[in-house]
């Protein structure tokens, strides 16, 4: 039997011109998923738009701010509101794009007792409202409804049920609705299992839940460093079918520095790390910041549309090409120093700057055994950044640089620093601009972060370098 796939696929990549026939991921597409200030009505009709120049065919609406989404779920929504998103529908519409309708009910949903009935009333209604505007695809989200000491209260069967009843509801009455979509409440791997065991919540659900509906999960975390084809097999085990993926790339809602702002870096690198086998679905969750989104969305359009073939460095470098023309290579340089998101839970993206931290590394290590360090190679890239920050902060679109001045004057400032420090390692002296440039970075830190394992972190290691250097020489 597999001999016989295998004739078919070399015929097929024979008379095919080379190329097996892309299979796309069915349903593909954006998830307005983060917290924080919702899209307005245009940002999301432009990214509908962007949905269907790239083939993603859906967008799903989930803004978790959004009080009717949430906190306040069980309310319709007022005329304007209501009016506003039948127009949204129509713009889908218009651009084949499906809109996914969702709502997290899970804050105080009801599953028994005397107000469940009223509960499930409301849900329906809810929807209802949304199916006479237009829609046809709806979810119902369950995640991030743990305590303060991180446990959550919630009952795998009677989410279950409470789901295939909805389900039920409009297939009975609509036979135009498409299957409906869930998150749990245990959405990532590592909450499902303890050790080798299923927790309880997570095996009740998968034992009971229609197995039309579709589910989605992040990976091992929340926001994890990639997913691979084994690890997606395990959850679609759990769960007996397909599982789709709800990526957690580019959002930038949760916080990178003790601050606690959101939104302060950008993560302009390609989607990367995700499965090439088959799965049911894939939304990408963007940031806040629409244009900005769009560089790593469309690397996941070109991935969601063949995961076979797709390769992370060669669709980022056509993509920029495409957003930015004259202005890509500006572009990539500051986007090489804005990719990865790291904090104690989160890891995601391609690493920043990785050749400006190797050779930043030679150089120090150099500095360090007393040999002269050539600087070239270091001083080419931060002419780099200084002339991409320049250049883009005079030519980039209003709408562009409305959503990333902050960190292009970051990058600015970090190019100087990078600057004063060769320097002061060519001159064996720390010159003493280098700490007021540091501090005058780490107070824009609370809006902007670029760059923080590599040229950020070069101003720090100088520093250090020669602070231990001054240390030891009393010593002596
Ligand atoms: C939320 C999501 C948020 C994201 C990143 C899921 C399923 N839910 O921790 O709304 O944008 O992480 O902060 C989440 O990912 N929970």
């Amino acid at each position: 039997m597999k001999k016989f796939f295998a004739l078919i696929i070399l015929a097929a990549m024979i008379f095919g011109g080379g190329t097996v026939h892309a299979i796309p991921i069915p349903l593909r597409g954006v998830i307005e998923g983060f917290y924080g200030t919702p899209w307005t009505f245009d940002e999301r009709a432009d990214v509908i738009d962007f949905c269907r120049r790239n083939n993603l065919n859906s967008y799903v609406y989930a803004p978790k701010d959004d009080p009717y989404h949430r906190d306040k779920w069980r309310t319709p929504y007022p005329a304007d509101k209501l009016d506003e998103l039948s127009l949204l529908v129509a713009v889908a519409k218009d651009n084949d794009v499906r809109f996914i309708f969702a709502v997290s009910p899970g804050l105080d949903l009801n599953y028994t007792g005397p107000k469940s009935d009223d509960d499930f009333d409301a849900m329906i209604r809810k929807l209802d409202a949304m199916y006479a505007v237009g829609v046809r695809d709806f979810a119902i989200f369950f995640d991030d409804l743990k305590d303060d000491k991180g446990r959550h209260h919630e009952d795998g069967k009677a989410q279950a049920e409470f789901l295939n009843r909805v389900q039920k509801n409009l297939r009975d009455r609509y036979k135009d609705v498409a299957p409906l979509i869930m998150v749990p409440t245990e959405y990532f791997y590592d909450d499902m299992v303890d050790g080798d065991k299923i927790k309880p919540y997570t095996r009740d659900l998968a034992e009971n839940l229609d197995p039309r509906i579709v589910v989605l999960y992040t990976g091992r975390g929340v926001v994890c460093d990639g997913i691979t084809d084994a690890e997606l097999a395990k959850v679609n085990k759990i769960f007996g079918r397909e599982v789709g993926i709800w990526w957690n790339y580019p959002v930038n809602d949760y916080p990178l520095t003790p601050d606690g702002n959101r939104n302060v870096k950008l993560a302009l690198g390609a989607i990367e790390k995700l499965p090439s086998g088959k799965m049911t679905a894939i939304f990408f969750n963007p940031m806040a910041q629409v244009q900005m989104s769009k560089v790593s969305l469309a690397t996941g359009a070109v991935y969601a549309n063949n995961p076979v073939t797709y390769d992370a460095d060669a669709a980022w470098n056509s993509v920029m090409d495409e957003q930015f023309g004259t202005l890509a290579p500006a572009m990539k340089t500051f986007a090489e120093h804005s990719r990865r998101m790291e904090n104690s839970w989160a890891h995601v993206g391609p690493q920043d700057a990785p050749e400006f931290k190797s050779a930043a590394q030679i150089v120090l290590s150099d500095a360090r055994r007393k040999l002269s360090p050539d600087f070239t190679a270091l001083e080419q890239m931060i002419d780099n950044m200084e002339l991409a920050a320049d250049i883009l902060l005079r030519r980039l679109p209003t709408e562009y640089l409305d959503e990333c001045r902050p960190q292009l004057e970051q990058l600015e400032r970090t190019a100087l620093a990078d600057r004063v420090a060769v320097e002061s390692l060519r001159k064996g002296k720390l010159d003493p601009r280098l700490k007021i440039l540091r501090e005058e970075i780490a107070a824009n830190e609370r809006q902007a972060i670029v760059s923080e394992s590599a040229a950020r972190q070069f101003i720090d290691d100088v520093i250090k370098f020669f602070d231990t250097q001054s240390k030891s020489k009393r010593r002596k």
